[in-house]
């Protein structure tokens, strides 16, 4: 089992052979995975969970990691390594605990790890950390993304130009905000047969450590054209915005939370309105539902996490990943790992 103990010093270390929908990362509980190829290689760049006695809330408390590491593998099946620790929240001036799902983006030969924590007020932003290759180290910037708020950030890159997009729910405190306004810190949702809170894109400036523009809604809608509803639970956004593209097609996908789905939408363009197409992976074991989809070698992969290696502990989980089918449609296949 992994140490709980959190970070340790160590610098590339190889760890286990690759096996789908096995546990890739064995010796850290890893969560979270943003996967990327850059300079030819898929690099992950989790979450690192570890055990910090803090029980279990509904605001996630017991989410209380410290540190990221980096791992990168040739190709999905060659074996796996460590990069070590490549940011610690003691190098990071404005972050208090609660470090967060990361997302890395590359540019002009410089790496930016951008990921969310809870300053001194216990508020969620998003901070952003450089360096000049994609295995770190990363230094962080002094401050975080000004105007940033909620969690889980992840950027896409479309043409020349990088998007972020971000938001999650309840204890991603996105229900804080409206018209990316503070609102102070009171849980108010949109009634339910009203519209959902909604994921937030906001193109990067050309420093990739600010925001080039005011953070907009992204519409998801029903197949009539309806925006979906809070109380649609099953299929309302939560967390966890990913944003890929397939044969001219973005792809929106992201968590429903509470109902542990990961699902997807389809648009024309980054910015959406998108329309709900459908489930890619039905809950695993454990609270959490989180992914990222890449493409390497002419085939597609879902990065995701489950609690198996745990023994189904919600707090320490471990990534995973599959081959994402699509039809000839370009729906994609729906997945279930549920493993007890
Ligand atoms: O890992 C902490 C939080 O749990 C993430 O930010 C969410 O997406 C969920 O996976």
């Amino acid at each position: 089992k992994p140490s709980s103990a959190g970070a340790d010093e160590s610098d590339s270390i190889s760890v286990e052979v690759f096996e789908f929908d096995k546990p890739i990362i064995t010796e850290q509980y890893t969560a979270d995975p943003s996967a990327h190829i850059f300079d030819g290689k898929m690099y992950i760049y989790p979450s690192h969970d570890y055990e910090s006695g803090i029980p279990e809330d509904d605001l996630g408390n017991h989410f209380a990691m410290r540190d990221y590491h980096v791992y990168s593998m040739d190709s999905v099946g060659g074996k796996i390594t460590d990069h070590g620790k490549v940011l610690d929240i003691d190098q990071v001036d404005w972050a208090h605990r609660q470090m967060w799902a990361p997302d890395a983006a590359e540019k002009d030969g410089m790496y930016y790890l951008y990921f969310p924590a809870k300053d001194k007020d216990d508020v969620f932003h998003i901070g952003v950390a450089v360096a000049d290759n994609p295995a770190g180290p990363f230094k962080p910037e002094s401050d975080y993304i000004e105007d940033s708020y909620s969690i889980d950030p992840s950027v896409f890159k479309d043409g020349g130009e990088y998007y972020m997009y971000f938001g999650g729910i309840w204890g991603g405190q996105l229900q804080w905000y409206r018209d990316n306004k503070f609102q102070g810190k009171r849980d108010v949702y949109p009634d339910d047969e009203k519209p959902a809170l909604q994921p937030k894109i906001v193109k990067l400036a050309p420093d990739m450590k600010s925001f080039a523009e005011a953070p907009k809604d992204i519409a998801i809608l029903d197949k009539d054209g309806e925006l979906l509803k809070t109380l649609d639970n099953d299929r309302r956004f939560f967390e966890g915005a990913w944003v890929h593209k397939y044969k001219n097609t973005y792809y929106l996908s992201y968590s429903t939370g509470d109902t542990h789905n990961i699902v997807y939408a389809t648009a024309d363009n980054p910015y959406g309105p998108f329309t709900y197409q459908g489930k890619i992976l039905n809950p695993v074991l454990g609270w959490t539902n989180h992914h990222s989809i890449v493409e390497q070698n002419g085939k597609w992969y879902l990065f995701y996490h489950d609690s198996c290696l745990s023994g189904g502990k919600t707090h320490l989980r471990s990534v995973k990943v599959a081959e994402l089918k699509y039809n000839l449609d370009g729906t994609i296949q729906e997945m279930d790992k549920m493993v007890s």
